[in-house]
């Protein structure tokens, strides 16, 4: 392949960009591979407590971070918990949140559409997976000045690179849900983070106990979730 030099875009500098070349049969294959695999992709809610390397979390987390952003801001921090102390901290102050979400803010409507599911207040996922991953989106910057930068579309931004860590987790072989304490305004006091940063997404990681059921969740057909304009 060869090599094409950097131009300048308004004083930018901008690089070749290095399109993959597969044939059209290899990308059906490599298209119906990714699909097949994703799909066997669930959310478990009973882990082992088997220890799983560190490199491979950062990779994951490395991963999740060439999610594109507002501006390529990268509006996000993931803070990873391994620590048992702060780990019980966080479902403590969790199951405090679930029990009154399940007993009281949550809508009998709500609490039947997740009954298939079996989801309840208790989180001992919390504890006893070897890693809790607790997205924070970024609202707002500091510069080296410590003056406020603005970022952009931080939601959708965050979300992004809230699926593709979950893509990278289901990759490594390991198993993640998306867990919502509602409010979960707590993390942001355990972990002590700064004032720009606010909880998104805690994703407890590792490996699902040895046997594990989930719900039997059917997928929703092409044809009822797309609309093709030909
Ligand atoms: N956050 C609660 C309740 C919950 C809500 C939805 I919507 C789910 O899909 C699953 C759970 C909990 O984590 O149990």
């Amino acid at each position: 392949m060869d090599k094409k030099e950097p131009i300048f875009i308004e004083g930018y500098k901008h690089i070749a960009y290095q399109q993959e070349s597969f044939s059209e049969k290899d990308m059906l294959v490599k298209s119906q591979n990714f699909y097949d695999f994703m799909d066997k992709r669930r959310s478990v809610r009973e882990f082992s407590n088997k220890s799983v390397p560190k490199e491979v979390i950062e990779n994951i987390i490395k991963a999740a971070s060439t999610a594109p952003s507002g501006a390529h801001k990268q509006p996000w921090t993931f803070c990873v918990v391994s620590n048992p102390k702060i780990k019980s901290k966080i479902r403590a102050a969790a199951e405090k949140e679930e029990v009154e979400s399940y007993e009281n803010r949550m809508s009998d409507s709500w609490l039947k559409d997740l009954a298939p599911l079996g989801t309840d207040m208790n989180k001992p996922f919390l504890e006893i997976a070897p890693y809790l991953i607790i997205a924070f989106k970024k609202a707002f910057d500091y510069d080296k000045k410590g003056e406020k930068t603005n970022n952009y579309y931080v939601n959708e931004s965050v979300g992004i690179a809230c699926g593709m860590l979950i893509t990278a987790i289901h990759n490594a072989g390991l198993v993640t849900l998306t867990h919502t304490p509602s409010p979960m305004k707590f993390l942001s006091k355990i972990l002590n983070r700064p004032d720009n940063e606010r909880p998104f997404l805690l994703l407890p990681v590792g490996y699902a106990k040895e046997t594990v059921y989930v719900p039997n969740i059917k997928r929703k057909k092409i044809e009822n979730i797309s609309e093709f304009y030909e």
